[in-house]
């Protein structure tokens, strides 16, 4: 039989390949959307094909509740379900020239919660550095709280029952090419592409 084509799918970049060039190379944007989350979505296409849950779930959903899903299928949601989740919002969340600086209730609540934006940069860039292996950092609400953590795998904070509102993919495939093992050099190319009016207005719409 032939794979499935749905019902999830790949979203379109918002932007060209090479649109957030220096910072992040079109080689590496190519294959991340192209290959990297196609396959996500592929393999979670295939995962919900034969399980009986309802294809008019969202995605949402279907990640904040995981333990709703049969055992035997479990893992396989969880890893594509999040890779299509997370990738999702990842190409949102950048942009570019991107680097501004967050405006509106969020700076209030960033300054707030961790004293002002350079302090809640540095410690956002320590934890994308310190997650071990493959993974995300995440500014994430919780319970009405900021807070940066990082997720292994393609984990979604929306899982632990986190709303995610930036992102920051630390997977070895989002900057080998360009940056082999300097995962630091990565996440300062990164701050200059991040989306903070996309971000800014999904705090203030929750
Ligand atoms: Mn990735």
């Amino acid at each position: 039989a032939a794979a499935p084509s749905g019902p999830f799918t790949l979203p379109p970049l918002p932007y060209a390949y090479e649109a957030l060039e220096p910072f992040i190379d079109a080689r590496t944007m190519e294959i991340h959307h192209d290959k990297h989350h196609a396959a996500y979505v592929a393999n979670l296409n295939k995962a919900v094909a034969d399980v009986k849950i309802d294809k008019t779930l969202t995605l949402e959903i279907l990640m904040k509740d995981l333990n709703s899903l049969p055992e035997s299928h479990r893992t396989a949601i969880r890893n594509n379900g999040g890779g299509h989740y997370n990738h999702s919002l990842f190409w949102q969340m950048m942009k570019p020239s991107g680097d501004g600086e967050p405006s509106g209730e969020l700076a209030k609540a960033i300054d707030a919660t961790f004293g002002n934006f350079s302090t809640f940069k540095e410690n956002f860039s320590k934890a994308a550095l310190g997650q071990f292996g493959s993974g995300w950092a995440w500014l994430v609400l919780d319970a009405k709280q900021l807070k940066i953590v990082p997720t292994a795998n393609q984990d979604t904070p929306l899982s632990t029952g986190q709303t995610p509102l930036l992102g920051l993919d630390v997977w070895e495939h989002a900057y080998y090419l360009k940056h082999q093992n300097k995962r630091a050099d990565y996440i300062a190319a990164w701050w200059n592409v991040v989306n903070w009016d996309f971000v800014s207005e999904r705090y203030a719409k929750i």
